[in-house]
């Protein structure tokens, strides 16, 4: 468990479709249609009704994201996020996988939510480094609570393993040893 400000934020071996928050973030693509990995899992969890929210959005450009409601799941939104590709790091993969982040926050504050799950967007199909989108998934979330602390006071990196909560575990152990500096 680490703190910043007054958002609480914990990495946790979990099904993120189980979880009871006021947004899960799904790891999409480009069509925002539905696919495999978490982003099967939500679909199959929140029924026919996503689909047809998501079919009137028109698709979401990588790095960004949309909201729509959660129908069926016990969360109140989905965030639909578009990771990157994993492509050998040369094509801006790590920006891209910083501004799903980035934008799922904004999106989240926007709507008021107060409680926030993310999965390991771009590590499943899409192959990103698992060490290095932690990297980027915590620092990120970090400077978002920092820059803008809104309503979120609760943020949860829901691990589908255990190698990947170690991960989780072991940078956010890091960040409490050695706090990031408040922006001015
Ligand atoms: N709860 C939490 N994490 C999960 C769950 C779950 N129910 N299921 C899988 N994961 P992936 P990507 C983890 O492949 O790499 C889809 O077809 C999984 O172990 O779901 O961003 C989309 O439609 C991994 O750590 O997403 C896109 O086409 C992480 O979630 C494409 O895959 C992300 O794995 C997106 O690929």
């Amino acid at each position: 468990m680490l703190s910043i400000g007054e958002c609480r934020l914990d990495a946790r071996v979990v099904d993120i479709t189980t979880l009871a928050v006021d947004a899960i973030v799904n790891a999409a693509n480009t069509s925002l249609l539905g696919g495999g990995g978490v982003d099967g899992a939500i679909h199959r969890a929140a029924g026919r009704d996503l689909l047809r929210e998501c079919e009137t959005l028109g698709g979401c450009a990588t790095g960004d994201a949309k909201i729509t409601a959660g129908y069926r799941l016990p969360a109140k939104h989905v965030i639909h996020a578009v990771g990157p590709v994993w492509g050998g790091g040369g094509h801006g993969e790590a920006d891209l996988l910083a501004s799903c982040y980035r934008r799922s926050m904004a999106l989240a504050r926007d709507a008021q939510c107060a409680s926030i799950a993310f999965p390991a967007i771009s590590c499943g199909v899409y192959r990103f480094p698992a060490q290095q989108a932690v990297r980027i998934a915590v620092s990120t979330v970090i400077e978002s609570l920092q820059q803008k602390p809104g309503s979120i006071s609760r943020a949860i990196f829901a691990c589908f393993d255990d190698a990947m909560f170690r991960l989780y575990e072991s940078e956010l152990g890091n960040v409490r040893q050695a706090p990031p500096s408040k922006p001015a």
